[in-house]
């Protein structure tokens, strides 16, 4: 693979930047009145509206002609056909397979993944149907009326933003709970607002070796066997999802109770698996499925579009142009849908252990920028807080708008005002004020020439801060499927681009090993050779423990 840095379409890029980096996009907008027209993709019910970024026609060009140096489309099929492209684990990716329809063909070794696929939907969606319908009853009869979600990372982050997200359609008799962290307190919590006899658990670990999910489930164990239940009863009140069999009998799992899937499943791309147990509870199969079908047109959308009106092969393009030129080092998402509140959070690890690497995939280190840092809260509650770094802070920080068309919830003029404020704050962050602006309101507000000077510079915001918006038709299990995959695939195009592998996480891996050696020196009080600030903090909490 070609250097980045030295392909012509990268330096004609940098060349390019130094001509437009001036540009103000107001001047771009008043130049051209089709702007919006030239700059906005529609796709699986998604309006995409990247016209308010400091770009011209040939900014556009050229991050295409970056894209095709890259051949991002040949590289999108080599994952979709189940080529090992996450190279430092010898693994295929394969979430694309999760969303295909019955009856496609995918052959992996001799075997048509897809219908191993929908074998083990087969078996969850009968699950669901069980303890939907309450035909599924715990130890004493009584329905299940809680699911305890226990996983961690990818076992976690996607299926609770989902359930968060497709509130509307949850059967609301079944009440979910999540719980990750090995801090007590999040199990505590959730064990004091749920009721033994009515209480499911799903234990959602790929490896099912994590630290924390374990000791979770443990204890979640503990404190089921410490009512009236007995071992026996375990089958009814816990089940697993998970590649590794053995641990799960180990655990004391029922392997009928246990919903496998692949090593080909990344965590962080695994809530269409069975870690998605957890969503077909609390949405039904039916729109489980929906949501699968969102996520396989836009698949479908990503191969077959060309480059010029492809979603995400645009976002990808956009987020290099201001990480790598820009110098963008952080970019937000600011959902306008109340439902979307945990989107951001799931968007952090998609993103961020995806592309958060510094070797590309020949084993050199990179000379550039890659993945940024991605944070980011609901509308409009980020506009009383954080919003005003981004108006008037010294970074350029792009960000990217999502609001839906239509309101779940179409209260008075509720939806009206939410629209009004996402729009008004993307034509805020393009246009700014001027401190011709800004002394004209003063005067018009009746304020002495002396006070103009003083305070007119606070006011001028420099404007030409870039967004996209992204406009649904509605939140539906469709289209948030749709969306989801949208955010899977620019991920992947900005890992093509910038020759890294954005499947792998040995970031992840270092942390699972760290905590193990200390943990045992904090057992035993046995304290080894470490830095002086390690030492001296085992030192201290030692201290406080028995
Ligand atoms: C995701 C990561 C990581 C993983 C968790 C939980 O891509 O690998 O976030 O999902 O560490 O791992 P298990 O599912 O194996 O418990």
């Amino acid at each position: 693979m070609h250097k980045l840095t030295e392909l012509p379409a990268w330096r004609d890029l940098q060349s390019h930047y130094a001509e437009v980096k001036e540009l103000q996009m107001r001047d771009l907008f008043a130049q051209d009145d089709r702007r919006f027209d030239n700059f906005s993709a529609t796709a699986c019910g998604i309006l995409l509206d990247y016209s308010k970024n400091r770009i011209v026609q040939r900014t556009m060009d050229l991050l295409i002609s970056l894209a095709q140096a890259r051949n991002i489309a040949t590289e999108a099929n080599r994952m979709y056909s189940g080529e090992h492209i996450n190279a430092t684990e010898d693994r295929s990716v394969l979430h694309t397979a999760l969303r295909m329809p019955r009856g496609d063909r995918l052959e992996i070794d001799g075997v048509n993944v897809v219908d191993a696929v929908h074998e083990v939907a087969a078996q969850s969606a009968q699950f669901t149907d069980k303890i939907r319908s309450g035909e599924w009853r715990g130890f004493t009869g009584k329905p299940i009326r809680h699911i305890v979600n226990i996983g961690i990372g990818g076992s976690d982050l996607g299926p609770l933003m989902v359930c968060e997200a497709l509130k509307p359609w949850q059967q609301r008799e079944l009440q979910m709970h999540f719980v990750s962290n090995v801090d007590g307190t999040h199990l505590a919590e959730v064990l004091a607002a749920v009721d033994v006899e009515s209480t499911l658990f799903i234990i959602a670990s790929k490896t099912f070796t994590t630290l924390e999910t374990l000791a979770n489930a443990h204890t979640a164990r503990n404190w089921f066997l410490d009512s009236q239940a007995t071992e026996k009863d375990i089958a009814s009140h816990f089940v697993a999802v998970s590649t590794n069999k053995e641990a799960v009998s180990e655990f004391g799992i029922d392997t009928r109770n246990m919903f496998r899937f692949w090593d080909w499943v990344g965590g962080r791309y695994s809530l269409w698996s069975s870690i998605g147990l957890s969503i077909r509870l609390a949405i039904g199969n039916q729109n489980f499925d929906a949501m699968l079908n969102g996520a396989h047109e836009m698949d479908r959308h990503f191969i077959e579009t060309d480059y010029r009106s492809n979603l995400p092969v645009i976002m990808g393009l956009l987020g290099v142009w201001y990480g790598n030129f820009f110098n963008a080092r952080t970019c937000v998402v600011a959902p306008y849908d109340q439902y979307l509140h945990r989107f951001p959070a799931y968007l952090q690890q998609l993103d961020m252990e995806s592309n958060g690497k510094s070797v590309a995939m020949d084993g050199s280190s990179v000379e550039y920028s890659t993945g940024a840092v991605l944070w980011g809260e609901p509308g409009t509650n980020g506009q009383h807080a954080f919003f005003q770094l981004i108006h008037q802070g010294t970074d350029l920080i792009p960000a990217d708008f999502i609001v839906p068309a239509v309101s779940q919830n179409p209260i008075g003029g509720h939806h009206k005002m939410l629209l009004a404020n996402c729009i008004a704050q993307t034509e805020a962050l393009m246009k700014g004020k001027t401190l011709e602006e800004a002394r004209s309101e003063l005067a018009a507000s009746g304020q002495s020439p002396a006070a103009i000077d003083a305070i007119a510079p606070h006011k001028v915001f420099s404007g030409n801060r870039p967004s996209n918006t992204l406009l649904l038709e509605e939140l539906t299990p469709e289209t948030l499927g749709s969306l989801i995959a949208l955010y899977e695939h620019k991920v992947f195009v900005q890992g093509k681009i910038w020759g890294i592998n954005s499947f792998d996480q040995w970031g992840v891996e270092l942390g699972k090993q760290l905590a193990s050696t200390v943990l045992q020196e904090l057992e035993t009080g046995d304290i080894g050779s470490h830095d002086n600030s390690t030492t001296g903090l085992l030192r201290y909490c030692s201290g406080f423990l028995d």
